[in-house]
């Protein structure tokens, strides 16, 4: 039934308990939860395959250190139901193509090799040997190696990355598209730039000294809820807390913690000291504001607000920047963020009285045309005072999937530089392409034009993911082959190649016994942090393999005489694949020992943030002069963001209930503010077409139900992945090339 209601103002707490284990029992049964909630971000686990908030260390942790929607995602990989034979035999694909995303991924675990041979229209098993010969067949039949994709999702392993990417490189392209090209890319991109690393420079222990921490564009609550509790350590400690945000998302209004008596009862803490509602897209402006009222009181009082002795030493371009940024277009920042000056100037004073700062953001940021501008932005600000390299103060961009920066660090990259090749080459004496291969924005347009002929997925739902569903569903129909490795079947499943294959795989809970022994991976945090993950369930079926067995698997029969690679013996013993990372992957020099010693983990080396070294053109962190952007709309026109409710894991929905946002039994909704209702004539409740405009195409979704709600004027939201069709292939961030999935111009249609 659907049912709407007034926003929550707290976040987790006891209904995020009790709905982590209903949620558990159903899929779990009460033995396997217990067994898995306890072992779940503890010595000796399985890293929580949710988000890629970091654990903390010995002194920080907590008996039970998950949250409801890392809960979620254990139950929904450690379910007890399977997905039988019969199923794939009683439907074709056709019939596949008509469920729901929702319904696919309640059928449970995968447990055999499936392909859809040419023509025929089930999905039927095949053994694992001849599996890996209809890619390998496929795959040395091509023109050439460029003609085949290989995507790869953020829950991969590092040591099933490592040795994906050499796979890969062995056969002959740069091809390794990954979701971080939609998700965090213009952080990297901007970063890199101006700080000389692509990876946050901010710690659990440094964000729990800072004096000020500002969340943009992010929400905690729902997305990182365990960040909550590290947010509210730091308050306890004295840190201002500010949400930039054109929702007052729960959890920085008001949150519970679940894992202290004060949250289970009483009134929880009220998180955030003030909260800025910004319009859609008025980031940059905002941080150029700030930047310039930082420098105008500098002036009046010197020696007081900016750290001259840092940006002499340490920075290039701060001339030129404060120039820039003399004047201000006060009207035009007022337009851009829809902020009165008087906030902005309340916010500039938390600032000024700080002398330690914390800038978190997500997507919110990076999923913006001018998202690169916008971060180099706030780089500014933090550069101003001397903001990073020191306790409590630094850039932190939360990422998303569990292991997304590390997949990252072990060279699942389209551009990776050369020096990683160089040592790639060195290690197993091949010759990788220099050339680089196409992100997930240039897969789309290959796809678009029917030119990928190979499409293979390790993990992800590229199909939902992406932007012009229905170009990206017609171009993966185009291909000959499609691959799949997964746990689950979703959408991406059902849009099939000309022969398509599905490759089951073990997930993050499960045992992984080799012919060696036991089988630990690894995983590196948002913070750097990198540890074993030990899943500890009985895998859904005998015969499944890991993604490091299948990349292994495949390797024998497409590249066994590429170079000198002892796949046969990656596949049973991943201390030898942590050798190999050890000489190639920056910063995990001498891995297994250091893995092996301390607390089963440790923190990678971070230039800037340890020794306020940039390993930037010149060795120092650069300041930005952007010009002012924004996103202005016509009359009738409203700036739509596309976000996750509290119910889902990007594609995956586990359920119709956005508890947090008052919305029960569907996600066909969009939420728009009721003085923006009032000016289009429209009601709470109606139901509309949502249309995009963009370079003069039109795109719809059809049937949405209008929700009142506190969102900044001019703005709307809706839930993603229904909205991507929404979303045009070509409306791509500057430099980042990230699909913009926030600030689409759309009109409401209603239906009639
Ligand atoms: N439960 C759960 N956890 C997840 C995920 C999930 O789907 N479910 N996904 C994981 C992944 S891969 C990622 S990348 C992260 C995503 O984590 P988030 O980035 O928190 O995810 P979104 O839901 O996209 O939320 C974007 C936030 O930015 C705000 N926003 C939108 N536009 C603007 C803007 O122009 N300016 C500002 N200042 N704010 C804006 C929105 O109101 C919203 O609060 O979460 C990870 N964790
Ligand atoms: N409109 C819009 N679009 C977006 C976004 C947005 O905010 N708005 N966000 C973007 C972002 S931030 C991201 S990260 C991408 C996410 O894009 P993807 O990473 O491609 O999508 P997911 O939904 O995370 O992938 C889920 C699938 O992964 C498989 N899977 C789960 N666990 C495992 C495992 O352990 N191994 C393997 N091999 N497979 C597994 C399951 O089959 C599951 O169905 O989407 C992007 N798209
Ligand atoms: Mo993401």
């Amino acid at each position: 039934m659907v049912d709407i209601e007034q926003p929550k103002k707290k976040a987790a707490g006891v209904p995020a308990v009790l709905s982590s284990f209903k949620f558990g029992f159903r899929e779990m049964g009460p033995v396997r939860t217990g067994k898995v909630f306890l072992k779940m971000n503890q010595d000796g686990g399985f890293d929580c395959p949710s988000c890629a908030w970091p654990d903390p260390d010995h002194k920080r942790k907590h008996a039970a250190e998950f949250c409801e929607n890392g809960a979620k995602a254990v139950a929904w990989e450690a379910t007890r139901k399977r997905v039988p034979r019969s199923f794939f035999a009683e439907h074709t694909i056709a019939d596949l193509q008509r469920i729901p995303e929702y319904e696919l991924g309640k059928l449970g675990r995968i447990t055999e090799p499936m392909l859809l041979r040419a023509g025929a229209d089930h999905y039927e098993p095949i053994g694992w040997d001849e599996a890996f010969h209809v890619v390998a067949r496929h795959l040395r039949g091509l023109d050439t190696p460029d003609d085949a994709v290989f995507y790869t999702s953020g829950r991969t392993s590092n040591e099933a990355a490592f040795l994906y990417q050499l796979m890969v490189r062995a056969y002959g392209t740069n091809n390794l598209p990954d979701c971080s090209n939609m998700c965090h890319e213009s952080s990297g991109t901007a970063l890199t730039r101006v700080i000389g690393s692509g990876k946050g420079a901010v710690t659990l222990e440094m964000l729990e000294q800072a004096e000020l921490i500002v969340v943009v564009g992010q929400n905690p609550g729902t997305n990182a809820p365990r960040m909550l509790s590290h947010l509210e350590i730091a308050k306890r400690n004295g840190a201002g807390i500010v949400s930039v945000n054109p929702l007052p998302e729960p959890g920085l209004i008001n949150f519970k913690n679940p894992q202290r008596a004060s949250g289970w009862i009483g009134k929880g803490t009220a998180l955030a000291d003030q909260h800025l509602q910004i319009r859609i897209g008025g980031d940059q402006a905002l941080f150029l504001a700030v930047g310039h009222l930082l420098l105008e009181a500098e002036k009046a009082a010197p020696g007081t607000v900016v750290d001259k002795a840092f940006i002499e030493q340490h920075t290039s371009g701060f001339e030129l920047y404060a120039k820039h940024n003399a004047e201000l277009d006060w009207a035009a920042v007022e337009l851009a963020t829809g902020l009165t000056r008087a906030e902005i100037e309340e916010f500039t004073q938390r600032f000024i009285k700080s002398k330690a700062t914390v800038i978190c953001w997500a997507m919110g940021l990076t999923q913006h045309r001018e998202a690169v501008a916008t971060i180099t932005e706030i780089v500014n600000v933090l550069l101003l005072q001397g903001n990073i390299g020191k306790p409590g103060a630094g850039p932190c961009p939360v990422r998303g999937h569990s292991n997304v920066q590390g997949d990252r660090s072990m060279g699942i990259w389209e551009k990776v530089p050369d020096a990683f090749l160089d040592r790639l080459d060195t290690e197993f004496a091949i010759t990788s392409p220099r050339e680089h291969g196409l992100d997930a924005a240039a897969t789309v347009q290959r796809l678009r034009e029917g030119s990928v002929r190979v499409f293979f997925a390790m993990g992800g739902n590229f199909a939902a993911a992406t932007p012009d569903t229905a170009v990206v569903e017609r171009g993966l129909r185009s291909c000959d082959l499609t691959v799949h490795v997964s746990t689950k079947l979703n959408r991406s499943h059902t849009v099939a190649g000309r022969e398509a294959l599905i490759l089951p795989t073990l997930g993050r809970t499960d045992h992984d016994h080799t012919a060696a022994g036991p089988q630990s991976v690894t995983v590196e945090d948002s913070q750097g942090a990198v540890h074993l993950s030990t899943g500890n369930l009985i895998p859904p079926a005998a015969g499944l393999k890991s993604e490091v067995g299948i990349v292994c698997g495949l390797a024998t029969v497409l590249v066994p005489d590429v170079g000198e690679i002892p796949w046969a013996d990656f596949a049973e013993d991943y201390s030898l694949v942590r050798q190999r990372i050890g000489r190639v992957c920056d910063g995990y020099e001498d891995f297994e020992d250091r893995l092996r010693s301390g607390e089963g983990g440790f923190l990678l080396a971070h230039a800037a943030r340890d020794r306020r070294e940039f390993r930037t053109s010149d060795a120092r962190a650069q300041f930005s002069a952007n010009e002012l952007t924004w996103l202005p709309t016509e009359s009738g026109r409203l700036l739509l963001q596309t976000m996750r409710s509290h119910d889902q894991f990007n594609t995956t929905i586990y359920g119709l209930e956005d508890r947090y946002r008052g919305v029960h039994g569907t996600r066909e909704v969009v939420f728009v503010n009721p003085l923006d209702l009032d000016d289009l004539g429209l009601v709470d409740g109606q139901v509309v077409d949502i249309v995009s405009e963009f370079n003069g195409e039109e795109r719809r979704a059809v049937g949405f139900r209008l929700v009142s709600y506190p969102t900044a004027r001019g703005c709307a939201a809706a839930y993603y992945p229904e909205t991507n069709v929404l979303m045009s292939a070509d409306d791509l961030a500057k430099g980042s090339n990230t699909p913009v999935a926030k600030g689409i111009t759309i009109r409401l249609e209603p239906q009639s």
